[in-house]
This record gives C-alpha cells, sequence and structure tokens, in this order.
C-alpha cells in the first residue's frame, strides 16, 4: 500500500504531459506492424521478485517470436508510458513502492508524480485509448468470494473498453460463477479458446462452461473486425486460454492451499487492492513455487497467443475484410 500527496512541498502539483509511447511502439504505429499491450501489475505486484523481472523480459520477447511488438504500459514518475523501455521495466520490477493503478488511479498517481503499475482495467483503458486493439495478460481480476463486497473494476472498465483480452480466466481466488455472471451483465463477450470450458487461472477448469469457442487466432481477429465492423458492441472480448492439464497446480493442491490462503488472509485483516498480491505471494510459497511455474506459463502462453491474434488482425487489413471462417 501507498499514500501518496499530489503536493510537492513546495506546494505545486506535478504536471507530467499526456500518455507518451516509447520508440518501439512509435515505429511500429508508423508500420502498421501488429502490437499487443501487457500489464505491469502483474510484474510489480504479482510476481515476486528477483524472477519478476526475467519474466517481464520473457513475455515481451515471447510477443516479439510470435510477430509483434510489445507495449508494455506503466507509470514511470507520473508519466503514463505505452511501450516502457528496459530501463523503465527494470525500475518498475524493483522499485519500491510502485503504486497498483486501476483506470480511477492515473490522474490523481500521475499528479503525484509517482511509479505505478497498471491493472488489467488501467491498461486496457489506456491500450483503447491508444488504438492498440490486443493484450495479454494473466487472469482478470473479478468478484471476490467473502468478506463483504468487493469486485475489481477491471469488469466495468471491460465493459466500455473496445479490446481483447487474453487470460487464463480470473483469479482462482474469486468467485467465478458470480464473476461470470457480471461479466454477462455487463456485455463482456467471452469466448474459449480451443475450450468448452472458462478455465480456472491455476487449473485448466474452473467447472464452467464457456457459450463460445473458437479455434485459430484468425477466426478470433475474425470475431474482433466483425465487431467493429457492426459498431454495436463496444466493450471488450476476452480469450480464455486455459493452461493445459498436464501444466495446471493439481485441482486438490490448489482447493487446499485457496482455503488455507484465504482463511490466513482475513485472520490478518488483508482486505481491498491488496488481496490479490497477497494470496498469490501465499500460493507461490505454500505450494514450493509450483503455482509460480504455472503462473509465468499461462502468461508466456498468453503472450503469444496475443501476438498471433494481432498478426493475424493486421493481416486481415492488407488482405482485406470479409474472409470467411474456415
Ligand atoms: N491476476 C494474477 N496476478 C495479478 C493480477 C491478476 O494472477 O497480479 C492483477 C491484475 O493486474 C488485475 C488485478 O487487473 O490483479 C486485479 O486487482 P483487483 O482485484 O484489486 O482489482
Ligand atoms: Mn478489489
Amino acid at each position: 500500500m501507498i499514500c501518496v500527496s499530489i503536493f510537492d512541498q513546495s506546494g505545486t502539483t506535478h504536471r507530467p504531459g499526456p500518455v507518451v509511447y516509447g520508440d518501439h511502439v512509435v515505429a511500429a504505429r508508423e508500420r502498421s506492424a501488429p502490437i499487443v499491450a501487457l500489464e505491469t501489475t502483474i510484474v510489480s505486484h504479482g510476481l515476486p521478485r528477483p524472477e519478476n523481472l526475467d519474466v517481464a523480459r520473457e513475455v515481451e520477447q515471447v510477443v516479439r517470436d510470435n510477430g509483434a511488438v510489445p507495449a508494455t504500459i506503466g507509470m514511470i514518475g507520473g508519466q503514463v508510458v505505452v511501450g516502457v523501455d528496459d530501463k523503465q521495466l527494470t525500475r518498475l520490477a524493483t522499485a519500491d513502492p510502485v503504486a497498483k493503478l486501476s483506470v480511477r488511479d492515473l490522474a490523481v498517481a500521475a499528479a503525484g508524480g509517482v511509479d505505478g503499475a497498471t491493472t488489467v482495467a488501467g491498461t486496457s483503458a489506456i491500450a483503447a485509448a491508444a488504438g492498440i486493439r490486443v493484450f495479454a495478460t494473466g487472469g482478470l481480476g473479478g468478484v471476490h468470494r467473502e468478506a463483504g463486497y468487493d469486485e475489481s473494476a477491471d469488469l466495468v472498465t471491460l465493459a466500455r473498453t473496445p479490446i481483447a483480452v487474453v487470460c487464463a480466466g480470473v483469479k482462482s481466488i474469486l468467485d467465478v460463477g458470480a464473476t461470470l455472471e457480471r461479466l454477462e451483465t455487463l456485455g463482456v463477450a467471452v469466448i474459449g479458446y480451443r475450450t468448452r470450458r472458462f478455465p480456472g487461472f491455476f487449473i485448466s477448469d474452473s467447472g464452467y462452461p464457456v457459450d463460445w469457442v473458437v479455434d485459430s487466432p484468425q477466426e478470433i481477429a475474425a470475431v474482433l473486425r466483425t465487431q467493429a465492423d457492426q459498431g454495436v458492441h463496444t466493450g471488450a472480448v476476452v480469450v480464455a486460454n486455459p493452461l493445459p492439464p498436464d501444466e495446471q497446480v493439481e485441482p486438490a493442491l490448489h482447493d487446499r492451499v485457496l482455503a488455507e490462503g484465504m482463511a490466513t488472509l482475513a485472520g490478518e485483516g488483508v482486505t481491498g487492492k491488496a488481496v490479490t498480491p497477497a494470496l498469490l505471494a501465499y500460493f507461490h510459497a505454500a505450494t514450493q513455487g509450483r503455482s509460480l511455474v504455472a503462473n509465468v506459463r499461462i502468461i508466456l502462453r498468453n503472450a503469444a497467443l496475443a501476438a498471433q491474434i494481432a498478426v493475424a488482425l493486421s493481416a486481415g487489413e492488407v488482405s482485406g475484410r470479409g474472409e470467411e471462417l474456415t
């Protein structure tokens, strides 16, 4: 948790410029190359240090290996940066404190001149405003299970943000059924990638079905083009990409550690935006790193698929619209 006064000692506020773009993203936009947005909350708060920096770099490399340009989004000294460079990425992976920024925090944090990591909500809003149409993450926020009312701003933000979000479902610490109901109410499209089961983040199957299934990046690109052509649905398309069963955390271990972790956090009085980082850290410790291995695989696999979708999307734009699904 970080508390910031937006006034420095002279009583003046910081006035950082508007959103800035990394050189690699500027170059990609000039040549209409496919771009994939990446978030930084998983880097600063979701993964343990020092592995977090290696993973953040590896995710960017996977995007490149699949033919797209990574645009990792975060806030450096109050400046929103679309496409941080390696020095800035290192800063977000190692500095303390780094604020956790949802959409509502962006202007306040900028005026405070802080370093910040953007959540799914923060990242998708910035990416869509920058014209980026594909975003890879680990798992979405959603409706929490107990302890009063806690629903991630990821959901309501995705309702109004036209972007494809590749994820492994929602964090397994959430009430998955309630989260799926909220996604339906909010008008967020949910599509299974080569699966009829909604994935459960660390586990391949959350126990809930999905209504729609796609089998290739080209099909997802066709959905996104059609959505834009229709001009009717202006919300997000969630592409749910499960871990293969042989890479998941064993479901019995998962359920046991989850129950223990929730009880431990409740006993320690952890609430609000601190819940996710605390529970993920508990998981990684209690599974002797099994959940960390799964978490990293989730992010890398989603980055690869997101890049393939972005490539298919720009290939379709070159060859013309309206090609048939195969
Ligand atoms: N899922 C993970 N690790 C994470 C997150 C999700 O496995 O670190 C982050 C994402 O950035 C997501 C955020 O947007 O947690 C949701 O936090 P909250 O529930 O406080 O909205
Ligand atoms: Mn919350």
